[in-house]
């Protein structure tokens, strides 16, 4: 009978967060199969391994990423494209490991996304004062799909903007475990990663992984 005491308060740790039209964070949705997840980042950096990726600019990013899939995220002096081909190896992109794939459609069909199968998947690696500047992802062919990302290690500050670099970003924290759907009107919101504070996480250390699913071919 203790329920009918909160019935009709307010859930002051919503585990489903709504944070704009489109957009769901799943806080904690990916805690129990953190390990399983962490060991297919492992492989799929045994194949193709972290690098730091240098802006068209001619800036060296302070994240470090790799990929999976169908296409991978590359740039050099001529820009910033999807490829099928790692250059740092010349081959192909390792596979999307199933667990991935599964994660991300439960987490999107959460969402009110149903039958998302992403074909890209993007590693991002983080160590302090790692930070991510605000910008857009546009370059996947579809943009209907949404972007589903999952945070594992240490917590960071994610800026959430809007439609302008000019707008105001709100600030969450993304901790170990956390999912997002990024779909709708979201999809196209601008958005990054404050540095990243030092710290000690039990299953990274002093690192955090994101990883993003996408539809991109
Ligand atoms: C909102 N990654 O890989 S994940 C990226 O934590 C990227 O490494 C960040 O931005 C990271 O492009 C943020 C959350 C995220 C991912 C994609 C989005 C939020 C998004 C696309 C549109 C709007
Ligand atoms: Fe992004």
């Amino acid at each position: 009978m203790t329920g009918d005491l909160f019935e009709g308060l307010p859930d002051l740790n919503p585990r489903q967060i709504h944070l704009a039209d489109g957009a769901v964070l799943l806080r904690g949705f990916a805690g129990e199969v953190d390990r399983v997840l962490l060991c297919a980042v492992e492989e799929v950096i045994a194949q193709a391994p972290l690098r730091h990726l240098v802006t068209p600019g001619g800036y060296r990013m302070s994240v470090s990423m790799t990929c999976c899939g169908r296409l991978g995220w590359v740039s050099d002096r001529s820009g910033y494209r999807y490829d099928p081909i790692d250059p740092a190896s010349g081959q192909a992109w390792p596979a999307i490991p199933a667990v991935f794939t599964e994660m991300a459609r439960n987490a999107a069909s959460q969402a009110g996304f149903e039958s998302f199968t992403p074909d890209t998947c993007l590693i991002n690696c983080y160590e302090p004062g790692s930070r991510l500047s605000l910008h857009q992802d546009r370059h996947e062919r579809d943009v209907v799909a949404p972007i589903v990302s999952v945070s594992l290690g240490l917590p960071a500050v994610f800026l959430f903007g809007g439609m302008h670099r000019s707008d105001r970003p709100q600030h969450y924290r993304l901790t170990h475990g956390d999912v997002a759907v990024w779909g709708g009107p979201a999809r196209f919101a601008f958005h990054g990663i404050a540095p990243l504070a030092d710290g000690h996480h039990p299953m990274l250390g002093r690192r955090r992984i994101n990883v993003t699913f996408r539809k991109a071919s």
